[in-house]
């Protein structure tokens, strides 16, 4: 009973280990890790996430599906539902140098509701994700407006906004208008300068690309070097030791006609045994008789 109850104790332990063990993003695929977040957004598909998940069929959206945000515990939904600004905020894991961003508008496919049209970006190289609402360390690098899902900028092609290199810890896309009084985004990309980051297709950045480097090839553990076998040595002592062939032969022989010798004395202890039982049983029935 005891065994049983350490056995429960012990999975139930592993069992809760693994439901907290964090989720971890595979580091660097792509480039620097990032973690993005919004005031507002639809809780069916636009998560902010989806505006740095290099997926161009992904988008963050603001909100839109108010009962449904209000069951998942978003009580400013209706307030938030349908304002401007809407503000999409990207945090590095470093601070690093930047002069382009691009924006992936939604896939026309999909409508065109929330499709930038006039935009700000800021910049910070102190602050966080957490300052959704707090400008203070922030820095507004560009600004202006785009058509909305114009022929010119159509689906798969990034719309570019250059500026002179910053360094950043973390961006904010500031939407200022968005068609249908929404803001969406299928995909934002930066154009770092110091380090490297694999584009998007269809995101050309104002500076190449620093290339990923490439990894170190790992040589192969050395190997252990082969023992060189002793000189053998061979005494006198030893020499005496060792039979000659003639005596080898001679020992090998022998050893063949042992075997035979051995069965015959073996047959002749047991035919001598048979010999002696039967002659006693013979005299034991004469005597009866
Ligand atoms: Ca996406």
């Amino acid at each position: 009973m005891k065994f049983k109850k350490i056995i429960a104790i012990v999975s139930v332990i592993l069992l809760l280990a693994f439901i907290v063990m964090p989720i971890s993003v595979s580091a660097g695929k792509f480039g620097p890790d990032m973690k993005a977040d919004a005031d507002s957004w639809d809780r069916g598909q636009g998560d902010p996430q989806n505006a740095i998940d290099m997926d161009e069929s992904t988008i963050w959206h603001s909100l839109w599906d108010v009962p449904t945000a209000v069951a998942a515990g978003y009580e400013d939904a209706v307030s938030a539902q349908n304002k401007f600004p809407q503000i999409l905020i990207v945090e590095f894991d470093g601070v690093y140098t930047l002069d382009c961003i691009g924006y992936l508008a939604r896939p026309a496919a999909g409508g065109t509701n929330g499709i930038v049209t006039s935009y700000e970006f800021w910049a910070t190289e102190t602050g966080t994700i957490e300052d959704l609402h707090n400008d203070e360390g922030w820095t507004m690098i560009a600004s202006g407006e785009w058509k909305a899902n114009s022929q010119e900028f159509k689906d798969e092609v990034f719309k570019n906004v250059e500026f002179d290199a910053i360094k950043a810890k973390a961006i904010k896309l500031v939407v200022v208008k968005g068609a249908g009084g929404w803001a969406s985004c299928a995909e934002l990309q930066f154009g770092f300068t110091d380090v490297w980051y694999l584009p998007m297709d269809g995101f050309t950045p104002k500076t190449e690309p620093i290339p990923k480097p490439t990894e170190p090839e790992t040589e192969p553990p050395p190997t252990e070097p082969e023992t060189a076998a002793p000189d053998l040595i061979i005494t006198e002592e030893d020499n005496a030791a060792v039979p000659t062939e003639a005596e080898a032969a001679e020992i090998e022989e022998g050893s063949k006609l042992n075997v035979p010798a051995i069965t015959g004395i073996a047959a002749a202890i047991v035919f001598v045994g048979i010999i002696i039982i039967a002659g006693a049983r013979r005299r034991k029935n004469k005597g009866a008789k």
